[in-house]
């Protein structure tokens, strides 16, 4: 057996051992789908500043840029199917009690690989749909009141300026997480109290900067579970992760969890 076929058979008896496993997921897993990382080589914050627009002062500052930067990521990301990291997570919840999803992602790929995977399975898909800890760029949300609402991409090119709110006629924002703001509540409390309760927590394509939603595996791992990472990079995360498996998650998530995921009989 080579070095990376033992780690991948301890990490196969660490996910069949566990009975409760929670799963944080970054734009890494996604990567192999097209959709563009943040902080790699070819990640947005190459070519843009976080500050210029992914902060609710951005979005005061240059409503129409902030606006235009989404529109154009939610073209891009509506082309993307799930790949097979996706697909063998959504295997693994639908099939396995115990396992909850969070994820990082606003790209919706997640939910994608729930609903396919499910109605293959015969199914509901609510066990493998994720907390979404940072939004979705296919809602839009007010500035200043409570209304949100649905936004796929339209058959019309996306108008330059923000939608008005039907409401109180406030400026329309996508429904995501910016520097400095808070986190939504209910999939805040899941994932923690998923993170609290997990003997296992795998990190799957997170740089794991970003905090809240880095403590995620921390929570397991403070509270005596494992930590088992996922990505071709080391990250803060490494240091208490008892394995990391170094590679793209679409080629590794379906070999760690092939056992569990092929349905028995
Ligand atoms: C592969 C792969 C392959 C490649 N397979 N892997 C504690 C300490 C310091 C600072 C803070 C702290 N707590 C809070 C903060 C402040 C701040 C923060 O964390 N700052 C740090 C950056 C320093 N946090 C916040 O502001 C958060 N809010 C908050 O804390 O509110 C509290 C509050 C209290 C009281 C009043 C008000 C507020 C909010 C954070 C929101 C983050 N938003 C973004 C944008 C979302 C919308 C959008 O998409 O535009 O979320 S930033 C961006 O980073 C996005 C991501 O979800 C997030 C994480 O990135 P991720 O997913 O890890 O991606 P990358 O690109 O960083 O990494 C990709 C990884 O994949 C790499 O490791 C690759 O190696 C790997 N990879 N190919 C597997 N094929
Ligand atoms: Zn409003």
């Amino acid at each position: 057996m080579t070095g990376g076929e033992a780690e991948m058979d301890r990490a196969r008896r660490l996910v069949a051992s566990a009975e409760r496993i929670v799963v944080l997921t970054g734009a890494g897993v996604s990567a192999e789908s097209g959709v563009p990382t943040f902080r790699g080589e070819d990640g947005l914050w190459q070519s843009h500043r976080p500050e210029e627009l992914a902060t609710p002062q951005a979005f005061r500052r240059d409503p129409a840029l902030v606006w235009s930067w989404y529109a154009w990521r939610r073209e891009r990301v509506a082309e993307c199917r799930p790949n097979e990291g996706h697909r063998a997570l959504a295997r693994l919840a639908l099939l396995r009690d115990g396992v909850t999803l969070v994820t990082q992602n606003v790209d919706g790929l997640h939910t994608v690989a729930a609903e396919e995977e499910a109605e293959k399975l015969g199914v509901g898909p609510e066990p493998a749909i994720p907390w979404e800890l940072h939004g979705s760029v296919f809602r839009l949300r007010c500035s200043s009141c409570e209304y949100r609402e649905e936004h796929r991409v339209p058959e019309e090119p996306e108008p330059v300026e923000p939608l008005h709110c039907p409401e109180c006629r406030g400026l329309l924002r996508p429904d995501v997480v910016w520097f400095g703001e808070m986190l939504p509540a209910t999939a805040l409390d899941g994932a923690f109290q998923a993170a609290r309760e997990a003997d296992l927590a795998l990190a799957v394509g997170t740089s794991a900067m970003v905090h809240p939603a880095a403590s995620v595996p921390l929570v397991t791992a403070d509270a005596g579970g494992t930590v088992l990472e996922v990505n071709p990079d080391a990250t803060p995360l490494s240091r208490v992760a008892s394995l990391a498996l170094r590679g793209p998650a679409g080629e590794l998530l379906p070999e760690l969890l092939s056992s569990e995921v092929t349905p028995q009989g």
